[in-house]
């Protein structure tokens, strides 16, 4: 690489290369110089905000160091990389990962506290990046994580929103949304003014000849221009620093058209800037749900067009053939929100390089892979037809073509079936038509996987099953979910994460996590699990400090705390959580005084955001504040039952909530949970589950023992009869949920008017999500729960052999397999 600098200067070069600091000392020197120049703070008023904004200079300028070698190393070797699409990154804090991945936490911890701060308060100033809505957006995160620490040559790819996930406030027990604006002062991200792609909507397609080739000429229209800007992403105890770039919006030629505003054009000029800009405003705060907003389908193009015209840039700088493409790029589609890339990829190789159409279409399909993340139909996305035509029609013809080939091999497969072709066309032959997103992720991909052992058979032999038939099954395959243990184990119980190390020879278990097996041989030593019980006295503490100081609410760090915090929605069933709490209360109120003293003290705790249009949801989330409000100041039943909602959920509130918990709910309807990944980092943290047999809660299962979770409920394979007979037999509600539900029709809660929806679903509506089915089941499962707590021997045996049994779920494990399976790259280590 200094070969490049010509003799004379290399030496002045070399002297005076950036050394990052290495022990305290070094880091407060660089902070103060922070404050005093880069902030233009003086020293004598730098308070905690400042330190914040200080510090993570300091580190930033550590990150960006190791990124410029690890980009440096990249392009030297040009090895294959993974471009990882995703439309959500919901990443958190930023501050204290790269403290601990840098190695330095120690030295900053010292230093702060030499200039007279605690460093636990300097990373609460931090705000969250929320970039995502829940689960998708966050596994992301951890695989850019995951990605940097096993030395993966990766990038993720995603968009800058000016506004995240809206901030959730509860005013009178109703969700109101506030914007969430976060990029007043964000230290993370570098904008390259010099990396900007135009992006092209609407326009029209002449058709003309090139020689005796038919080409298509995409014209017309309009130009987006796309800015990049990229985050650092530290790997944990590795020089290894990956790129995360995110797109931003602006309209073309810079400000706003100076033609326009010359002429006095003032109002139109600014609002096409305007415009352009909404093209990255706002994330889409829909979790499992999508709408078919024309501004949604410009944002995928937008994103998409953008990264690959980065990602195609890159390649053609090695001077390679086209044929080698697929050795040297694999592309992950993260659900089907980046599915255009297929077709733009398709588009690029025949429209402006000039390649063929099948040897295109072959590099097209050899690159991409696809994850599914739902079978909820109402997730699965569709885009009109009109639509597409009207904002990129060029890439509608290019879609109508890839489905004409792969209909007439369908055709020559099964030729005497003509209903498989309306079935599996990419095209539905609806009013209006509808383009199927996951059809042309399937079709234009060489993996389809899905998220977890049962999600993927669902998906084989439901959504997908004909094409299954099809390709085969060796197209389909699972990759169940992992999360990071550095984020979720040691930055978020950080006691917990010493004690291990302490009986795991280290911390080697954050990079081999299958390493927590060792924890095994302690399960019964007696001074072990008293200080394994301890630390997570001393967790709930926290928790029930932070529920006072925003809630107002006290709660016994004693009592049995029960946690659901996740997306509000109907099949992640909260309903029947809450529901649940009625029926402990009113059981509760029919005991004697002195049979209450025999009962198990209970914080029922919820969290989670309802999309702004989901009335459901949002009735939920009233319901649970109503029974809070008159629970708590219930002076019968003080300790007993107390029932509490924690305001904006989101990564930095579950960092404290999961080290918190003695049990947490995933409870979801089977056959609906495509994974969870909640339910990973409680069992992680020391908190035993009750779940249904969904999603990742059967791994689980088999992974810690079956003696170790709380399961309960009906089984996936069971629901579509009981839905069946929902709707054509006679239903009748469970006795003990009418008694919650006539309980709410008395007012007990306020009102019973703005509950009645919520019944309704149950009693009128064919009760979808099976909450009466498994009524009876959870609360009787519940009351092991309780019997079991009251053994705390026995509780902490089954907590720490469930720790030492999660290795499996790292997401270490679930990135090395699809790095062998799907990706085939290796890692690179780099050399200095
Ligand atoms: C989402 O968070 C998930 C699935 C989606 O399907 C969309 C969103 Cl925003 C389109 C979740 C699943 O619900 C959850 O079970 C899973 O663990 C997570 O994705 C990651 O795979």
């Amino acid at each position: 690489v200094e070969a490049s600098i010509p003799e004379p200067q290399r030496e002045a070069w070399r002297r005076n290369k950036t050394q990052g600091f290495t022990d305290a000392e070094g880091f407060e020197k660089e902070m103060v110089r922070h404050v005093e120049t880069t902030l233009a703070r003086s020293v004598y008023n730098c308070d905690e905000n400042a330190a914040y904004s200080a510090t993570s200079l300091a580190f930033r300028d550590r990150l960006i160091l190791e990124w410029n070698k690890t980009q440096q190393s990249q392009t030297l070797k040009d090895p294959k990389r993974v471009y990882y699409l995703s439309l959500e990154f919901l990443m958190g804090r930023a501050l204290d990962n790269a403290m601990l991945n840098i190695g330095q936490k120690d030295s900053a911890k010292t230093g702060l506290s030499d200039l007279g701060f605690r460093i636990e308060d300097i990373i609460g100033q931090e705000h969250d990046a929320a970039l995502g809505n829940g689960g998708l957006g966050r596994l992301a995160a951890c695989f850019l994580d995951s990605l940097a620490s096993l030395n993966y040559p990766a990038w993720g790819y995603g968009l800058r929103y000016r506004y995240g996930i809206f901030k959730q406030e509860i005013i009178d027990g109703y969700q109101v949304e506030v914007p969430d604006y976060w990029l007043d002062f964000n230290p993370w991200e570098f904008p390259r003014h010099d990396v900007v792609v135009d992006i092209q909507f609407y326009g029209h397609v002449r058709k003309d000849t090139a020689g005796d080739k038919a080409v298509s000429i995409w014209e017309g229209g309009e130009i987006v221009q796309a800015t990049a800007y990229d985050v650092p992403i530290p790997g944990y105890d590795t020089p290894t620093t990956n790129n995360l770039r995110l797109w931003s919006s602006k309209a073309s030629g810079g400000e706003f058209d100076f033609q326009k505003f010359n002429n006095g054009d003032y109002e139109s000029s600014v609002a096409d800037q305007q415009r352009a800009e909404t093209i990255s405003a706002v994330l889409y705060p829909n979790d499992n749900l999508e709408r078919g907003k024309e501004l949604r389908l410009k944002q995928q193009y937008f994103w998409v067009a953008a990264s690959l015209y980065d990602i195609v840039r890159r390649f053609k700088k090695s001077k390679r053939d086209w044929k080698e493409f697929p050795q040297q790029v694999a592309i992950q589609l993260n659900d089907t929100h980046p599915t255009l890339a297929i077709v733009e990829l398709q588009r690029i190789l025949i429209d402006i390089e000039g390649l063929s159409w099948d040897f295109a279409w072959d590099i097209v399909t050899s690159t991409f892979g696809y994850t599914n993340h739902t079978v909820l139909p109402e997730a699965l996305e569709k885009w009109s037809v009109g639509l597409i035509q009207h904002l990129l029609p060029r890439h509608l013809q290019i879609i109508y073509d890839i489905n004409l080939f792969f209909l007439q091999t369908v055709e020559k497969q099964f030729p005497n079936d003509r209903d498989i072709l309306r079935r599996v066309s990419i095209i539905e032959e609806s009013q209006p038509k509808m383009v199927r997103m996951a059809f042309l992720a399937i079709v234009g991909s060489h993996k389809v996987n899905g998220v977890a052992e049962l999600h993927s058979d669902l998906i084989k032999t439901t959504i997908f099953r004909d094409f299954v038939e099809i390709y085969g099954p060796d197209k389909f395959t699972n990759v169940t979910n992992g999360i990071t243990p550095r984020r979720w184990l040691h930055q978020a119980n950080p006691r917990l994460s010493e004690l291990i190390a302490s009986k795991c020879g280290g911390k080697n278990y954050l990079k081999d996590l299958n390493e927590l097996s060792k924890l095994e041989e302690f399960v019964n030593d007696k001074e072990f699990r008293k200080e394994w019980a301890e630390i997570k006295y001393a967790n709930k503490v926290r928790l029930a400090k932070h529920i006072k100081n925003t809630t107002g609410v006290t709660v016994n760090p004693s009592s049995l705390f029960d946690v659901q915090v996740k997306r509000i929605h109907e099949y992640k069933r909260q309903q029947l959580n809450i529901f649940g709490v009625i029926h402990r209360y009113l059981s509760l109120k029919a005991l004697s005084p002195a049979e209450r003293k025999q009962q198990l003290p209970r914080v029922s705790i919820f969290g989670g955001k309802a999309a702004p249009g989901y009335w459901m949801a949002k009735q939920i989330i009233h319901l649970i504040n109503a029974v809070g409000k008159v629970v708590n100041n219930d002076p019968e039943i003080g300790d007993l039952l107390k029932v509490i909602f924690i305001e904006d959920y989101n990564v930095s509130k579950a960092e404290i909530i999961c080290p918190a918990s003695d049990i947490s709910e995933h409870i979801s309807t089977a056959g609906t949970e495509a994974s969870g990944t909640s339910n990973m980092k409680f069992v992680l943290n020391g908190g035993l589950i009750i779940g249904t047999c969904d999603g990742a809660n059967i791994e689980i299962t088999r992974e810690i023992g079956e003696n170790n979770i709380f399961l309960f409920g009906n089984l996936a394979e069971d629901v579509e009869d009981l839905r069946h007979a929902h709707t054509y037999g006679s239903h009748t509600i469970d006795s003990n949920l009418e008694k919650v539900f006539s309980a709410i029709e008395k007012g007990t809660f306020g009102p019973s008017e703005d509950f009645n929806a919520l019944m309704a679903a149950v009693r009128h509506h064919g009760d979808f999500y099976l909450v009466s089915d498994d009524f009876n089941s959870y609360i009787e499962t519940h009351k092991l729960v309780d019997e079991s707590y009251r053994n705390q021997d026995e509780w902490l045996a089954k907590c720490i052999t469930s720790v030492a049994r999660m290795g499996f779920f790292s997401s270490d494990r679930c990135i090395n397999e699809y790095a062998d399976e799907i990706w085939n790259i290796e890692p690179l280590v780099e050399q200095e």
